[in-house]
């Protein structure tokens, strides 16, 4: 017990002069400790607000965007945003029915469509029509191009009755229909008259895709061997 009195309070004067003589030392310390992790404190925060300001910033420049995107569709010229639309109408396949018309031929409106089992050049595609008293298909509307997109396979393409015979850039349908009278549908990019190929492009077809879709038209090499559609009355 005294020893403990004793202990204690020789510790406790002893660490009285002790503490006398270091306080000044250990404030410093302490302040410097206590400065320290303010400033740290203060960093974290700076940094905390900066990641969040960045992050602000980015979100208002995506709002910009989004908001010019916006009104830049509403203002521009109705054609390009058709083009897209154009582009981008999918499909569910369509089992045809034959209707009225022979067999082998499907049945649509008021016309017969034979789609090729083969692949043939444009001529003798046109010459094989012909001898089923019809022509290459030609696309009157919307509604006839939709449907054939329905029906034909989605990775072949198709030569239909559209051809540039006179000069470059004069397309025509092979049944003398007026080019004029009907809505064109040419893929992205196309007609390119790609020259790649000693023989240029000058017959129409339906392009081919990877996935079902509104089967827009390419220009392609004549020679070139595809698949065909027929049409013909009903
Ligand atoms: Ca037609
Ligand atoms: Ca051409
Ligand atoms: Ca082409």
């Amino acid at each position: 017990m005294d020893y403990d009195q004793f202990g204690s309070s020789e510790n406790s004067s002893v660490h009285g002069e002790h503490k006398i003589a270091t306080q000044p030392g250990m404030k410093r310390i302490m302040d410097f400790v206590l400065y320290s992790i303010l400033l740290l404190l203060v960093l974290i925060l700076l940094m905390v607000t900066g990641i969040k300001f960045s992050q602000l910033n980015k979100e208002i420049t995506d709002v910009k965007l989004h908001l010019e995107k916006i009104s830049h569709g509403g203002k521009t010229s109705s054609a390009s945003s058709d083009a897209v639309t154009a582009q981008e109408v999918y499909f569910q396949s369509l089992v045809p029915v034959r209707g009225t018309c022979r067999e082998g031929w499907v049945s649509f409106q008021r016309s017969c469509y034979l789609l090729s089992t083969t692949a043939v050049n444009w001529g003798k595609a046109e010459e094989q029509c012909r001898t089923h008293g019809g022509h290459l298909v030609v696309l009157n509307n919307v509604e006839e191009l939709d449907y054939l997109s329905k029906i034909t396979e989605v990775r072949y393409s198709y030569w239909i009755g559209l051809v540039e015979r006179e000069h470059e850039g004069h397309w025509s349908w092979v049944d003398g229909t007026d080019l004029s009278s009907t809505p064109t549908f040419w893929d992205i990019g196309q007609p390119d008259n790609w020259d790649f190929r000693e023989n240029e492009e000058d017959c129409g077809q339906l392009h081919a895709s990877d996935r079902r879709k509104r089967k827009l038209w390419n220009d392609a090499d004549c020679n070139l061997a595809y698949h065909y559609i027929c049409e013909k009355r009903a």
